[in-house]
């Protein structure tokens, strides 16, 4: 398995959480440095035509898997144990629900091309651009503290006693929050369950600051 990832990057430490949860090691690691723009190269462009990771190839010559919840239900089909996802069909759906409130809706606002074409096209300022990300860090968080808070489905972690993929997305979201000093006193019910995940080495292991290369903290 080649998995193409950068420390930085929130999307592939949900790859990279999941695959170290399902105990599998990827064959080779090709860091696609984001900082240097090698995401845009063409030799990645054809990997990946959005430019994005992370990237997985489980097979030489076989096809490119794209989008980490892809990725991760990928994993989910392939290596069933231990599960990420609730047998039952309503507790599917509010872990897959709590996933998409980080993934699709919280994550892409403060993705380096978001950024750049904030700062850069609509020229705001770093001040103005590091507002709007922490604007939609905090609508995230809220809503996700509000599932945990109203839902007697949470447990220890986001959905009963058992890791699952929210918690995976969860971790990636209170991560990327840090990266931009979001203030996460308010939610102490996310902080709870991303230190209950914390606990476990799958998660320790994979978080981006423990990578080869990663700085020991992140400040904008
Ligand atoms: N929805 C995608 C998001 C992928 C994504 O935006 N990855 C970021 C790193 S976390 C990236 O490659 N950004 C490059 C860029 O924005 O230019 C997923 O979950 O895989």
């Amino acid at each position: 398995m080649k998995f193409y990832a950068f420390w930085r990057s929130i999307a592939s430490f949900r790859v990279r959480t999941a695959l170290a949860l399902k105990g599998i090691t990827p064959d080779e690691i090709v860091d696609i440095d984001l900082l240097q723009g090698k995401q845009r190269e063409d030799s990645f462009r054809a990997v990946n035509p959005q430019m994005l990771i992370p990237a997985v190839i489980e097979q030489s010559g076989g096809p490119v898997l794209f989008q980490s919840m892809a990725i991760m239900e990928y994993l989910e089909e392939t290596h069933p144990q231990p599960p990420l996802l609730p047998r039952d069909p309503l507790g599917r759906a509010r872990v897959r629900g709590l996933c998409q409130i980080a993934v699709s809706d919280a994550h892409p606002m403060s993705v380096p091309r978001v950024r750049n074409y904030l700062t850069n096209d609509l020229k705001l300022s770093q001040d103005q651009m590091l507002t709007w990300v922490r604007h939609w860090q905090a609508e995230a968080l809220r809503a996700l503290e509000t599932h945990f808070t109203r839902d007697e489905e949470t447990g220890k972690y986001c959905h009963g006693d058992v890791v699952t993929l929210a918690d995976v997305c969860l971790a990636g979201q209170v991560v990327g929050s840090g990266f931009f000093q979001t203030d996460m006193k308010p939610y102490p019910t996310v902080q709870r369950i991303y230190d209950a995940c914390m606990q476990i080495d799958a998660f320790a292991r994979s978080h981006p600051l423990k990578q080869p290369g990663a700085p020991e903290k992140v400040s904008h």
